[in-house]
């Protein structure tokens, strides 16, 4: 049976590839997309979540826009790496269709609600604004949601501030909430495992290589986020951090995970945002979160351009 899932995300270049393969992998049932101010406004970030259904050909699944303002801080985006667009590189086609009418937070509680118990997985992939304030506003998801598998944080260094990663320390009041919200299950991946998934220029020259229009898609947003990577990061090939959070849940052997208890700091001068991981038990807390540590490179490129592929192929089929 696919996994019935949610994705809450801010696109995003990254965030664009787990788009990609939640729509493309037939291990996953996309129920809808939902947008939270992150990597760019939610304006903008909303605009290119329909550019990538537009040029992929992601006709059927509900995309409806969320939070544009953190809880409690002040709003900050990350055009250093994502471009004034959010998504700058590829050459975005407009919207080919209507954005649902209803807020991205009515949406994820209206689906989890009116599914069975136990059978939607929330894969948030930006700040958690959304998911926060869905838990407040209808707390009987926490213990119907299936698990809540989220790119985010890191036990080692972040890359906003030395003690924290972008999405946490972009919203950390609501990541506190959703860290200490008592889910069934709460898989946390943070830049310990993400970084190990790099598009180096083999994988960049293979997804070229399919030679559609979606192909093209994806090589000029790898092309764009490399040379970011490159010149903000000093990195020889960019970690596409969102996308393994869907391919952990196709195929769940290409990970690997360690339980502890996670708290996000919220009062620190210089550790606001920080994602404290205790695998130590030091503080003598139940462990809250799996987390991950490793990623199979190989068979996570595998997936992804698999996913291409076929939205490629599927396109093809449509004209
Ligand atoms: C990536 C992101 C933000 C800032 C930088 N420097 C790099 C975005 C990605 O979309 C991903 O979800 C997460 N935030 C990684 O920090
Ligand atoms: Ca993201």
């Amino acid at each position: 049976m696919a996994e019935k899932i949610i994705l809450d995300c801010d696109p995003g270049h990254d965030d664009a590839l787990a788009m990609l393969l939640a729509a493309g992998n037939p291990g996953i049932e996309l129920l809808a997309v939902t947008t939270v101010a992150g990597n760019q406004t939610a304006e903008k970030v909303t605009r290119n979540a329909l550019a990538v259904c537009a040029v992929a050909g992601i006709d059927d699944v509900p995309v409806a826009m969320g939070a544009q303002v953190p809880l409690v801080r002040r709003q900050a985006v990350a055009p250093d790496i994502h471009g004034e667009s959010g998504l700058d590189g590829p050459v975005l086609p407009p919207a080919n269709r209507e954005l649902d009418p209803r807020h991205a937070v009515e949406v994820i509680i209206d689906l989890v609600m009116n599914h069975e118990p136990g059978t939607i997985t929330l894969v948030p992939t930006g700040p958690l604004t959304n998911i926060a304030l869905a838990m407040r506003t209808e707390p009987r998801i926490v213990d119907r949601v299936k698990h809540v598998i989220l790119m985010g944080g890191a036990y080692g260094r972040g890359n906003r501030t030395p003690a924290a990663e972008f999405n946490i320390w972009a919203d950390a009041e609501a990541a506190a909430a959703v860290f200490d919200g008592g889910w069934k299950r709460l898989t946390m991946f943070g830049l310990d495992l993400t970084h190990q998934a790099t598009a180096d220029a083999e994988v960049v020259a293979r997804i070229k290589a399919i030679g559609s229009e979606l192909g093209d898609f994806v090589g000029a947003v790898l092309d764009f986020f490399g040379s970011t990577y490159k010149a903000r990061q000093g990195f020889d090939a960019p970690p596409v951090h969102d996308p393994c959070c869907v391919a952990a849940l196709i195929d769940p052997t290409l990970v690997t995970t360690r339980e502890a208890f996670v708290t996000v700091e919220t009062a620190g001068h210089w550790t606001y945002g920080m994602t404290v991981t205790d695998f130590d038990d030091l503080f003598d807390e139940p462990k809250n979160a799996f987390v991950g540590t490793a990623i199979d490179k190989d068979r996570f490129w595998d997936l992804a351009i698999d996913a291409i592929q076929r939205l490629s192929d599927a396109k093809k089929e449509m004209q």
